[in-house]
């Protein structure tokens, strides 16, 4: 991992993931298909966004981590859904074959559902707060974000978008709500349990909104010149089916551009906090800077 990653956050996610897995085995289909995926690597940054969001506001990580855990079973649930011939019929996911080429698409449809239903289990019967209401919040949040007002509409406009030519006012809109309004609700989420005020809570959500569209663009730009071999995902993926994404819309050199100003947008947005936001600025110059 690079050095502005937050390595031991990320060991940490990953105790809590297995600590938090269910314990039953019946039918053992089900369970197998939810672990190859959830434990398969992947960065757990969204998870880490929690943690580190609380941790502006003098939060332990150990206090977040229900929830820092089922934002990732949500994540992970896309990633499933996503994969599937009937939307982006992927092989490769984190280096590995995908849920359904493993499993079949029916454990694989099924395995993303169970996810997201243990994710909102995870945050209603472990998760505490100081005020119950925050944990409601929470709830109601990571459910907007996910939806039909957040990755399902805007998944379902990029998938009516292949093959079409769309305008950068589309684009934005796909990538807000694909990938921006889970990343901004993830940040939101550790805040809202830390106890962060409305004005606190303004100020990470600008900068969440910068980091989510930027983290689309370098997932854009990765697309057409990562390595698949370091990226575990295929190279040219949006090409073969015809995406629209910032490169094909703006072209390469203008959406490394954009992505450097909207970290930058990010990353002055920490400027107004109280707390300590330096981890924070660090995570968007990984998202700018990453080739995985
Ligand atoms: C499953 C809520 C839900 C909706 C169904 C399939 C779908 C509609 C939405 C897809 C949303 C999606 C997969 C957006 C792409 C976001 C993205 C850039 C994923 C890659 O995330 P990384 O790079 O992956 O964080 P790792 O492997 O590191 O976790």
């Amino acid at each position: 991992m690079p050095s502005k990653y937050p390595e031991n956050t990320r060991l940490l996610i990953e105790e809590g993931l297995r600590k938090y897995f269910p314990k039953t085995r019946r039918p053992k289909e089900i369970y197998e298909a939810m672990s190859y995926s959830l434990f398969s690597g992947g960065k757990r940054f969204r998870a880490v966004l929690v943690v580190e969001s609380a941790r502006v506001f003098g939060r332990d990580p150990e206090f977040v981590l229900p929830t820092a855990c089922a934002v990732e079973y949500i994540h992970t649930y896309s990633l499933i859904h996503d994969d599937l011939p009937a939307i982006d019929n992927d092989y490769l996911r984190r280096g590995k074959p995908t849920c359904h080429t493993v499993y079949g698409e029916d454990v694989a449809i099924l395995a993303g559902d169970a996810l997201y239903s243990e994710a909102f289990r995870l945050i209603s019967g472990v998760q505490e707060a100081d005020d119950p209401r925050r944990i409601i919040w929470v709830i109601n949040e990571l459910a907007t974000a996910s939806g039909v007002a957040g990755m399902v509409g805007g998944q379902v406009v990029d998938i009516k978008s292949e093959g079409v030519d769309v305008d950068a006012e589309t684009l934005d809109f796909i990538h807000e709500k694909k990938t921006g309004e889970f990343i901004k609700a993830s940040v939101r989420a550790g805040a809202i349990l830390a106890g962060a005020t409305e004005a606190e809570l303004d100020l990470l959500t600008g900068y969440a909104k910068y980091l989510g569209l930027a983290f689309q663009i370098t997932d854009d730009i990765l697309d057409e010149i990562g390595d698949t071999a370091v990226l575990g995902k295929t190279v040219g993926s949006d090409k073969r089916q015809e995406k629209a994404t910032y490169p094909k819309v703006h072209g390469l050199e203008a959406a490394k551009e954009m992505a450097k100003l909207t970290i930058s947008n990010a990353r002055d947005m920490l400027k107004g906090l109280n707390g300590d936001g330096s981890v924070l600025a660090g995570l968007a110059d990984f998202v700018y800077e990453r080739n995985y």
